[in-house]
């Protein structure tokens, strides 16, 4: 059944695969499996597994740089279906995603935008490291859409940046016309009311129900 397809395919993230990620991602297509349900079911599930291997110094980075590279390979056949997936259901409002400053970890980046674009939003995706004054110029620019800021996280040091963008935000007069999610391993509910934010999401899947929520 789909679930066998799915431990294949998320073994294959946590094995380094490159090879067999892309094949079996096809495999699971072809089984009539949604673009959608594969990343959230078995290749986000493979990066969580990653990422816990390397906090218990179980693998190191070079492994993790490989199943970055299996994850991207399959994210490759995926992207352009998950555009016909998402249907006409346009018109949820623009998606402003980055990662903040001195911060670049874009694998959890990466889905969450696919994710939202695969759910309505227009994307507009800043990259990493991005310095909140770029942050602020892309929402002044924006002004007058319906606009969620989409920002990640992965260290705690980057992560303080959040706050600072909330703030620069207010002084500019521009909190009031975006709504803010943030995320990224290190965010918390308790960082996410410090911050003034309006939501968070542990995965990329619930990020999408959280965005569609606030706009
Ligand atoms: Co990196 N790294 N890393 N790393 N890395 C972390 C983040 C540590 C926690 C590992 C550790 O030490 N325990 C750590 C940070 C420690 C801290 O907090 N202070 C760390 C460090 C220190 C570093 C370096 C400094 C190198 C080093 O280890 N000495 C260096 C930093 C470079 C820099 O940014 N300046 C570095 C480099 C790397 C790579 C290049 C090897 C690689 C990144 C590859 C890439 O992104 N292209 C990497 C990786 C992969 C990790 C871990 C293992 C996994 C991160 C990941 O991709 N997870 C990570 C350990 C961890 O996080 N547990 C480790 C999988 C994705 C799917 O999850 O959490 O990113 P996610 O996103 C989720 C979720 O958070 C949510 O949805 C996503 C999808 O499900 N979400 C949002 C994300 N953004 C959201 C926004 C929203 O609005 C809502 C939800």
């Amino acid at each position: 059944g789909n679930q066998e397809i799915f431990d294949k395919l998320k073994n294959a993230i946590v094995n380094q695969d490159i090879n067999g990620c892309p094949v079996i991602t096809q495999e699971a297509l072809d089984a009539g499996i949604t673009a959608f349900d594969i990343i959230n079911e078995a290749l986000a599930p493979g990066m969580k597994v990653v990422g816990d291997n390397f906090e218990a110094a179980t693998i190191y980075l070079p492994q993790i740089m490989m199943s970055a590279k299996a994850m991207k390979a399959a994210m490759e056949i995926l992207e352009p279906i998950l555009a016909e997936e998402k249907g006409d259901d346009e018109g949820v409002g623009m998606a402003v995603t980055f990662v903040q400053e001195g911060d670049i970890h874009d694998i959890g980046h990466r889905l969450v935008t696919t994710m939202l674009g695969a759910n309505g939003f227009e994307i507009l995706d800043l990259g990493t490291d991005i310095p909140n004054e770029d942050v602020v110029e892309a929402i002044a620019k924006n002004k007058g859409k319906k606009m969620l800021l989409v920002g990640s996280a992965l260290m705690t040091t980057s992560m303080l940046g959040q706050k600072d963008v909330v703030r620069l935000l207010e002084e500019e007069n521009l909190r009031d016309s975006v709504k803010i999610m943030f995320g990224g391993a290190p965010v918390t509910d308790a960082w996410i009311a410090e911050c003034g934010a309006d939501g968070t999401a542990e995965n990329a899947a619930e990020a999408a129900r959280v965005a569609l929520e606030l706009m």
